[in-house]
């Protein structure tokens, strides 16, 4: 059975999943927005389980794309993958870099064998990707990854902090049907 794709309104670090995506920098120490809020919440663990991270696999930090995990600290959930988004360009294409945090963070999850996933609107604060265009990439690359892969989880949800958020997405969701 294909996994449900949900919405809601809230903070990532208040939801209960097996895996929550952190919106995290390719130092993986931590930051503004998702990141800060994540790295508030759960706890030094994190952080811990990051410089772990980056004094072993990723000493030259974790390549935009590309998604880790780490203990989830006091958050409840199991684990936080944390991925890169790209910065948003007016002159070079990367939707490609945002469509693969989707999927490997997806890809990482299974791995866990995490079968409820929350991510946030990646790339959509700090690193201003449009929510309309970065809404279509995320729905657009989770649903073919959950095609793609049908008993693999039971829930993907986008947790968006405000109203506007939710409403591209609300769109991009019934864009595709
Ligand atoms: N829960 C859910 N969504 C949130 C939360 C929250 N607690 N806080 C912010 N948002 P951003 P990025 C929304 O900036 O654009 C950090 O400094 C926010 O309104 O967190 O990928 C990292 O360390 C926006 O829609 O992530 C990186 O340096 C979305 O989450 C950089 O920011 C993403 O905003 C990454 O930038």
């Amino acid at each position: 059975m294909t996994a449900r794709l949900t919405l809601v309104q809230g903070d990532l670090t208040r939801q209960h999943a097996d895996a929550l995506v952190n919106a995290a920098n390719s130092s993986l120490l931590g930051g503004g927005g998702v990141d800060g809020a994540v790295h508030r919440h759960g706890g030094p663990d994190i952080l811990a389980a990051c410089r772990a991270l980056r004094a072993s696999r990723y000493g030259r930090g974790l390549p935009t794309g590309q998604a880790v995990a780490t203990t989830a600290g006091r958050l409840a959930a199991d684990h936080v993958i944390h991925t890169v988004g790209p910065v948003w360009s007016a002159t070079e294409d990367r939707s490609a870099l945002l469509a693969s945090c989707h999927r490997e963070s997806l890809r990482v999850a299974a791995g866990l064998g995490a079968r409820t996933v929350a991510f946030p609107a990646i790339s959509t604060g700090v690193y201003r990707w449009p929510l309309d265009d970065a809404a279509r990439i995320a729905v657009g690359t989770v649903r073919d990854a959950l095609a793609a892969a049908p008993d693999d989880f039971d829930e993907v949800r986008f947790v968006l902090f405000d109203e506007t958020a939710y409403g591209a997405f609300e769109r991009a969701l019934a864009d595709r049907g």
